[in-house]
């Protein structure tokens, strides 16, 4: 209904509206409309009322609410038919995961405007303060195998990549699985987890986290050095049109994905790669390995040729690029 409402004074802006005519169109009561007002008002929306004419929508929120962010989408199928927005939560992929076991469709869209746990890898922090940068999940169950699972990675940091390129003109890079960097710092990244059976998988939650609108100076200490954010200054960015930009990219590329054609999406993610071609260190859980990154093989995994001269396949593990 918050969304009815909302469109319905966008359509006449900047004309006013009259609560007796939106309750006609929409048949609610006055009341209710009234209700609808006041908490559009909480969520930041600033609205004009005079007894005599009605209502008048003065400016909008930056906030990707689902009304809000389906003005944007094109997405034909699955990514954002059903889009849940929360305030707080502790992380959109523990929700999504808990949605996904309860029968959630394909393409559920999960976004928190700030989370208290947000989590990377390994049980890392994720640090995702309110209102400043995008924090949201999606629920996927491609019909593939376990160690498939990778390429959905690989998918989602080419998409993120590409809409953030083609909708803010930063010249972001890949960094080998799973970061989106800008001038060699942290801007984005992707935690894929997943619940599957030996021979197949129930569903994959996507979770990413793009840095938008925050300043340099209130990231914690620990991640000063290395994360970085769209803007810092008064230009802000639209969270609302970039996440409706990533989530049509990804709708795209998962498509394509699905119809057997991650090759293609390979080829992107190499021309937008920053660890290709150089030499870099590999951090695993219990390894660390150095030499040049030589490209990505077609399941995901980074080939680096050692000092020794053999060529490895790394699965999983951290990145430092060197000079
Ligand atoms: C990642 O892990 O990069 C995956 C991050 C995924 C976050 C999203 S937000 C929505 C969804 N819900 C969740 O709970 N998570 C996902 P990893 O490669 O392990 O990197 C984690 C490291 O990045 C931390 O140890 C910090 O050093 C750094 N870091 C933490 N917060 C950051 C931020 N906002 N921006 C840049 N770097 C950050």
């Amino acid at each position: 209904m918050k969304g009815k409402i909302v469109s319905l004074l966008k359509n006449n802006y900047p004309e006013y509206i009259s609560g007796e005519e939106i309750s006609r169109i929409l048949g609610v009561s006055r009341t209710a409309v009234w209700k609808h007002i006041a908490g559009l008002r909480e969520d930041g929306y600033v609205i004009e009322s005079h007894s005599k004419v009605g209502y008048r929508l003065v400016s909008s929120p930056d906030r990707p609410f689902e009304y809000e962010l389906k003005k944007y989408l094109r997405t034909n199928d699955a990514i954002g038919q059903d889009i849940i927005y929360h305030d707080t939560l502790d992380s959109t992929n523990d929700l999504a995961k808990e949605l996904a076991e309860h029968g959630a469709s394909e393409g559920t869209v999960i976004i928190a405007e700030k989370q208290t746990s947000g989590r990377g890898r390994l049980g890392r922090a994720w640090y995702s303060p309110a209102g400043e940068g995008l924090w949201f999940s999606i629920i996927l169950r491609p019909q593939i195998s376990i160690a498939e699972a990778a390429k959905i990675t690989l998918t989602a940091a080419v998409a993120v990549a590409k809409a953030i390129r083609q909708s803010t003109g930063a010249f972001v890079g890949i960094k080998w699985p799973n970061d989106i960097l800008l001038n060699g710092k942290k801007l984005a990244g992707i935690l894929t987890e997943m619940n599957a059976e030996p021979d197949k998988i129930n569903y994959l939650i996507v979770g990413i986290g793009v840095n938008v609108n925050l300043s340099q100076a209130e990231l914690p200490p620990e991640i000063n050095g290395i994360a970085v954010s769209l803007t810092e200054d008064n230009k802000r960015i639209s969270r609302t049109k970039l996440l409706a930009d990533i989530l049509s990219e990804l709708d795209f590329l998962y498509r394509e994905f699905c119809h057997g054609r991650f090759n293609e999406i390979l080829s992107q993610w190499r021309e937008m790669s920053v660890t290709l071609n150089r030499m870099v260190q590999i951090k695993g859980l219990n390894y660390a390995e150095e030499g040049f990154a030589v490209d990505i093989d077609e399941s995901g995994a980074l080939l680096l040729k050692t000092k020794e001269g053999s060529v490895k396949r790394i699965y999983s593990g951290d990145v430092s690029l060197r000079a």
